[in-house]
């Protein structure tokens, strides 16, 4: 196991559209360690999901666990929503944009299909944190961070606060 080096913001790796990832490769020795590696960052961020993007593998994956005691591990590979209904505002964080939080609106329920580790299709239907955070990842996936939904303003000024940020931490 090992943890793995994080993209942050602004930098434009961060910025790349996921592939998707082939089926026959998932129970790939080396895919399988990668997912573990994740969940290892993931927890030791600590944080409530990863995408690869985020460790700089553009390939359709995440890795999720919304729970306090870590019992509920979710792996997501090549994950569609299929429906979404309402709305829910949600202060948001990412491991990309450490120390960073802002209100973002999103679906409040959706439906996802993906494929398992084990390569098995599945279906859920969410709500709450866990669908917040399931549109938080696909949005990596897709080259985006929450920060977009952000007047540019205030994104020009979450990029200063990260270099300054940065700086101190550097000196
Ligand atoms: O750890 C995380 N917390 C979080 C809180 C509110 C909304 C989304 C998230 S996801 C984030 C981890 C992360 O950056 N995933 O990409
Ligand atoms: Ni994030």
């Amino acid at each position: 196991m090992a943890l793995l080096p994080i993209l942050e913001f602004p930098d434009p790796r961060l910025r790349t559209k996921a592939v998707p990832v082939d089926p026959a490769r998932v129970a790939d020795p080396a895919f399988q360690r990668l997912l573990d590696d994740m969940f290892e960052t993931m927890y030791a961020a600590p944080g409530i999901g990863l995408a690869a993007s985020q460790v700089d593998v553009h390939q359709r994956f995440m890795v999720i666990d919304v729970t306090e005691d870590k019992s509920r591990p979710l792996v997501f590979i090549n994950p569609e929503i299929t429906a979404r209904a309402g709305e829910q505002v949600y202060q948001e964080g990412c491991l990309s944009v450490p120390g960073i939080f802002a209100d973002v609106t999103r679906a409040n329920e959706i439906t996802v299909r993906a494929l398992d580790r084990t390569g098995a299709p599945f279906e859920l239907h969410v709500d709450g944190l866990l669908a917040v955070c399931i549109q938080h990842e696909m949005d990596h996936l897709e080259g985006r961070l929450f920060v977009d939904y952000l007047s540019p303003l205030k994104r020009e000024m979450v990029r200063k606060k990260l270099a300054k940020q940065r700086r101190h931490a550097a000196a």
